[in-house]
């Protein structure tokens, strides 16, 4: 009875000892948002031997072909003259880049971001050209203004009033983080931008340093919220170069953030930006400038949202 009790606890401990693998432990998803199913579709592509890169490409993909989400591909909010334009990049462990801006008609902009990187000899394609290119490539014509949108717009088209509404239009813009077992790093970020932006407006999404950025030796970083101000501190750069210095992802995502708030005073009241962060030992860290952003994480069999700690309590 004494033997069996104690192989009974011994099981227990090794169960516990599972359950809590080390956090470095790899394959590990990160993305902006609770998006449950991108990042299970990242694991599982990670699971079955893919790469970071496939993973965050496939993650992306799901939410760019959910129509409910009113931030990123198909469904996404118009800009004031109601065309629907998509931002996205990737970058992989070698730390290529490829990336469209001002995109219309296609679903998966993150895809024709990866062709960019990798069978051309550029790395940002913008607007018609960028559109030119994925119909060349195979990629079908799309009308990406939903029903839903359509209507929200018209809606807003009455006051004609452009201001960031904090967590609302900016749900959902997914950038995503992947390292997989061979623990090397890559990112993908896609968005329809702001809701109602003037026309031509590209925001810090598919911009190299800003709204994403990788370096295999170091770790990486991926932005939501307005992108004017993650354009203007180079965001997702600084937090690298952080993590680089020593600073854990958590130290570093609130460093960014804290630049921010330190340039625009009283104004952070009116936006919201978050980070997320991972470095090469699968540590992470996120941060916010309001209540209100989450982020989900895979890892450790285990498919997670989380609610990280802001600059604003009120
Ligand atoms: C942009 N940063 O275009 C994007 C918007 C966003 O969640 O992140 N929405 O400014």
């Amino acid at each position: 009875m004494a033997a069996l009790a104690c192989a009974n606890t011994t099981e227990e401990k090794q169960a516990t000892t599972e359950k809590e693998a080390v956090p470095g432990s790899f394959p590990i998803v990160i993305a902006t948002w609770d998006v449950k199913k991108a990042t299970a579709k990242a694991w599982e592509v990670m699971k079955n031997g893919g790469s970071s890169l496939d993973a965050v490409e496939q993650g992306c993909m799901v939410e760019e072909a959910n129509a409910d989400g009113q931030s990123v591909g198909i469904g996404g909010l118009p800009d004031r003259d109601g065309n629907v334009t998509l931002d996205a990049c990737i970058m992989n462990p070698a730390g290529d880049y490829g990336a469209v801006v001002y995109l219309q008609n296609i679903l998966h902009p993150i895809s024709v971001a990866r062709k960019v990187m990798e069978e051309t000899p550029h790395v940002l394609l913008a607007g018609k050209g960028a559109e030119q290119f994925a119909l060349e490539n195979g990629f079908e014509k799309v009308n990406l203004l939903t029903e839903n949108s359509k209507k929200a717009w018209e809606e807003w088209k009455i006051t004609s009033q452009y201001k960031p509404i904090i967590n609302i239009e900016n749900h959902d813009t997914i950038g995503m983080l992947a390292i997989d077992q061979n623990g090397d790093i890559s990112g993908g970020c896609t968005t329809s931008g702001l809701a109602y932006k003037m026309a031509g407006r590209v925001g810090d999404s598919p911009i190299i340093g800003s709204g994403l950025f990788v370096d295999n030796e170091v770790g990486a970083a991926t932005a939501t919220g307005l992108g004017e101000e993650v354009l203007k501190t180079v965001g997702s750069f600084l937090i690298v170069e952080l993590m680089r210095q020593g600073k854990s992802p958590q130290e570093a995502c609130e460093e960014a953030v804290n630049r921010i708030v330190k340039k625009n005073g009283d104004r952070i009241k009116d936006f919201q930006v978050g980070y997320i962060a991972v470095n090469k030992q699968g540590e992470t860290g996120a941060y916010g400038i309001h209540d209100g952003f989450v982020y989900t994480v895979y890892q450790n069999e285990e498919n997670k949202k989380h609610v990280p700690e802001y600059y604003l309590k009120s």
